[in-house]
């Protein structure tokens, strides 16, 4: 049996948790706790350190999803999930601009440390005020058109969703191992 490492990682509140939580076949094992400090102001709970699921994927490969805290001062964990990963999803709320920045600021902090496949997966674009696939490309950075990872609109509250945006990481992972 062939293990998997996925994280899903990305901004405060885009939907991490939830999108484990979709999509696992075991309960999550989740440290979502009380926020206490300013994204309190964005949502009641959040993640601080990280949120376990397992999903079998065919009858010889099991993915290991590995969600990591949005908030920067965690970034501990970031580091510690993502050297052992194969690849990862960053999750970015089409309706909250303000957070591009730190997304932009993953992505780095990730890109410094491995050289994996990753997906981006664009969420809450059903919200008011949700910005276009086009317009979060360039407002996080990524200004060459030849030059991006796949971005996908996806709603980590459903399910279905969830395993689309899973099969486009694994299909971008295949195709570059196969490369
Ligand atoms: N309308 C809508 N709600 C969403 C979507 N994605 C996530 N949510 C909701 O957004 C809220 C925050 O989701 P979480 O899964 O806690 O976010 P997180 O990324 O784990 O957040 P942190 O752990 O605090 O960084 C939850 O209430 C979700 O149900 C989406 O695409 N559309
Ligand atoms: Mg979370």
């Amino acid at each position: 049996m062939e293990i998997m490492r996925l994280v899903v990682t990305g901004t405060v509140g885009a939907g991490k948790s939830t999108f484990i939580r979709s999509i696992s076949e075991i309960k999550v094992v989740d440290t979502d706790t009380r926020a206490t400090d300013e994204t309190a102001l964005l949502k009641p709970r959040t993640t601080v350190a990280f949120d376990f699921g397992r999903l079998q994927f065919g009858p010889d490969m099991v993915l290991h999803l590995h969600g990591t805290p949005g908030q920067s001062r965690f970034d501990f964990m970031w580091d510690m999930l993502i050297r052992k990963a194969h690849a990862y999803i960053l999750l970015v709320g089409a309706h909250r601009p303000r957070e591009f920045r730190q997304a932009h600021k993953i992505v780095n902090f990730m890109e410094e440390r491995v050289h994996i496949p990753m997906v981006i997966g664009l969420t809450h674009t059903d919200c008011p005020g949700a910005w276009s696939v086009e317009d979060v490309y360039i407002a996080i950075g990524y200004l060459n058109k030849f030059h991006r990872p796949p971005m996908i609109k996806v709603d980590p509250t459903q399910r279905e969703s969830v395993a689309e945006a899973m099969i486009t990481l694994i299909q971008h992972l295949i195709l570059n191992y196969a490369a």
